[in-house]
């Protein structure tokens, strides 16, 4: 009992010691700020967080390939659209096996991106505009050619051997030169997580990619290394971190093969392993408690019950997460289209609403790097005029709903899917792996395999940026060939013409954030979906009322599809002065029945 209370106590004047010696607390003008309606206001739960692919933005040496000189030419261009937060998808050294997520040295730059002195003067533009820059944290596993997996592949006695998940394999009666992997994990990217390394003839785990090994998180020596790391882009000023499939760094102990049930949606089972806040904790704790930085989680495999865990306040672990529900609502197996209803979409919200409280904080995304084209998901592009309204119905909800919001590159001009017709058209390892598994597996034909692919594959959000209507869509000059082929609508669908343009998507989104920014509402408020049960029609209030302040009311009416809708207000709901539309002349306030045609969103104050 007396060694229990003496270890509290130099337990506490430990952490005492630690909090008063920390030289950079966490942001102080955010602790004592007075709530607003419960929340704890913070720069990253105002903040509008646009993602940049960076292969895919801007090319401005020829090569095909987009660079860091290519954001800063067009900070202005984010700068005028509103956003605040860039979020960068991975910008170091990479073979590039899956497009930088496989990364070779976390303290370099990839060359084809440029140099160290390109980021400094990129994070300094940024800067100077006051936007925010957020690098994504790609630790659960590195490239094969990290020198840590050189080296932990040369011997099972190297130092670094534990960096990474060695197995024996199991032994294969009909063959036992060549044993079998050690547990029936799959690869995300198909085929078995286990490779057979013939130099130790021992298997190695990767969750990923055959070049993506899983490092071992239960070794202190791989979390320093993970800690120094972003220490080093913190320290250059960077402000803050996505991090890549984190829930998945701890691992289930003796890595047990999945039951047939588990064998359905593995992440789940990955996903959760006991250590798994442990690691999260202490990576607070030694590292971002003593920055102002925001993160954000991938957080596959996470159920909306098990998101507080993550980014409750209180137990300093992430400040948000991705959490895939809605965005994943149309999905089936094996990137096949589910059916799905408007009323889903929103008792996904509305959970959210409910289950988050106020120490809790949201995202709201619909596309990414990993997912088709917003609108071509989402929306409808049979035609120009839907295209462009179903473009800005999308983001007048991403953009209203509870919490952070997040776009992606091009989704503001109304970039479409490409039309992608062979197998050759495709970059994605996820794609060229799936073909071996899928289609010569025999589970679907070539042709479906192909539709399904330009339905839902990664590389539709990935063809490049479409500038202007010059050659490549002026991503890159007219001689060089795009690393991935420009959407070919660019001559059409194109920023110039967007910027030029007072109606466009562009200008749109640009009216949407400025109204954001202007009305906290949107950020601190109260959600009320007013419709659950309307097949068409979204329509949901945001409320905010602070004592000695008038109270900031809006009414967001979305009519999903291109049938037109009539919308009843329920009792005390008035539309009194529409805020933003996206049909011209549309207007009704004051009216108890909304006319809504095809697409159509609305903001009304009320
Ligand atoms: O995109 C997917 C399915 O189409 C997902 O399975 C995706 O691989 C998963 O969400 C994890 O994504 C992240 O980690 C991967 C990388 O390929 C993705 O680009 C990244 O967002 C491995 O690092
Ligand atoms: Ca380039």
């Amino acid at each position: 009992m007396k060694h229990l209370i003496l270890f509290f106590a130099a337990y506490s004047i430990g952490a005492t010691l630690l909090v008063s010696s920390a030289q950079r607390p966490t942001n102080p003008t955010v602790q004592t700020a007075p709530t607003i309606n419960g929340y704890q206001p913070t720069w990253w739960k105002e903040a509008v967080v646009y993602q940049i692919y960076p292969r895919s933005f801007q090319d401005t040496n020829g090569d095909g390939i987009g660079d860091l000189n290519g954001i800063t030419e067009h900070l202005d261009y984010l700068k005028k659209l509103g956003v605040n937060v860039i979020w960068l998808s991975p910008h170091y050294d990479s073979p590039n096996a899956d497009n930088g997520y496989d990364i070779r040295d976390y303290r370099k730059v990839m060359r084809e991106f440029g140099t160290m002195e390109d980021f400094d003067r990129m994070l300094a533009a940024i800067k100077a505009r006051k936007m925010r820059l957020i690098v994504d944290l790609v630790v659960n596993h590195s490239s094969d050619e990290h020198h840590w997996f050189a080296e932990s592949r040369s011997s099972k006695t190297s130092p670094y051997r534990d960096y990474y998940i060695w197995r024996d394999g199991r032994p294969n009666p009909a063959d036992p030169a060549h044993p079998l992997p050690p547990n029936n994990y799959p690869s995300y990217f198909s085929g078995s997580a286990w490779q057979w390394d013939e130099t130790t003839k021992q298997f190695y785990l990767h969750l990923f990619a055959v070049k993506q090994p899983d490092l071992n998180w239960e070794n202190k020596k791989v979390r320093d290394e993970v800690y120094g790391l972003m220490k080093f882009w913190l320290d250059k000023g960077v402000d803050g971190f996505r991090m890549d499939v984190i829930p998945l760094i701890s691992k289930q102990p003796g890595l047990p093969d999945l039951t047939p049930e588990q064998a359905h949606d593995p992440s789940k089972l990955w996903a959760n392993g006991p250590r798994r806040d442990e690691f999260l904790q202490e990576m607070n704790r030694e590292v971002l408690s003593k920055y102002d930085a925001m993160t954000v989680g991938e957080a596959i495999g996470i159920t909306l019950d098990e998101e507080s865990a993550l980014v409750n306040a209180k137990r300093h672990e992430l400040d948000m997460i991705f959490n895939f529900d809605a965005i994943r609502v149309n999905r089936g197996p094996l990137y096949s289209e589910q059916a799905w209803q408007l009323q889903t979409m929103k008792t996904i919200y509305d959970n959210h609403a409910k289950v988050l409280g106020k120490d809790d904080w949201d995202t709201v995304f619909l596309s990414n790097h990993d997912n088709p084209r917003l609108v071509s998901n989402f929306g409808d592009t049979s035609t120009e005029e839907y295209r462009q309204r179903s473009a800005k119905l999308l983001e007048t909800m991403i953009l209203t709903l509870r919490g952070t919001a997040f776009l992606y590159q091009g989704d503001e001009l109304g970039m479409t899917n490409f039309p992608f017709k062979k197998l050759s058209d495709f970059n994605d390892i996820e794609v060229m792996n799936a073909y071996k598994e899928w289609v010569v597996g025999g589970k679907v034909s070539e042709a479906e395999f192909i539709s399904r692919c330009a339905r839902f594959g990664r590389d539709n959000s990935r063809t490049p940026m479409q500038w202007s209507e010059k050659a490549n869509g002026g991503f890159t000059t007219a001689e060089a060939k795009p690393w991935l082929a420009v959407n070919p609508n660019y001559r059409t669908i194109n920023a110039a013409e967007e910027v030029r343009d007072a109606d466009s998507i562009y200008n749109y989104v640009r009216r949407l954030i400025a109204l954001r920014a202007a009305n906290k509402s949107f950020v601190y408020g109260d959600y009320t979906d007013l419709a659950p049960d309307d097949p068409h029609v979204f329509a949901y209030t945001r409320r905010l009322e602070q004592p000695g302040k008038s109270a900031e009311r809006f009414l967001v009416v979305l009519n999903w599809g291109e049938q037109a809708s009539e919308f009843k207000l329920p009792e005390g709901v008035k539309a009194r002065k529409l805020v933003l539309g996206n049909v011209k002349g549309a207007d009704e306030a004051g009216a108890s029945t909304l006319h809504l045609s095809g697409w159509e969103a609305r903001i009304y104050s009320y």
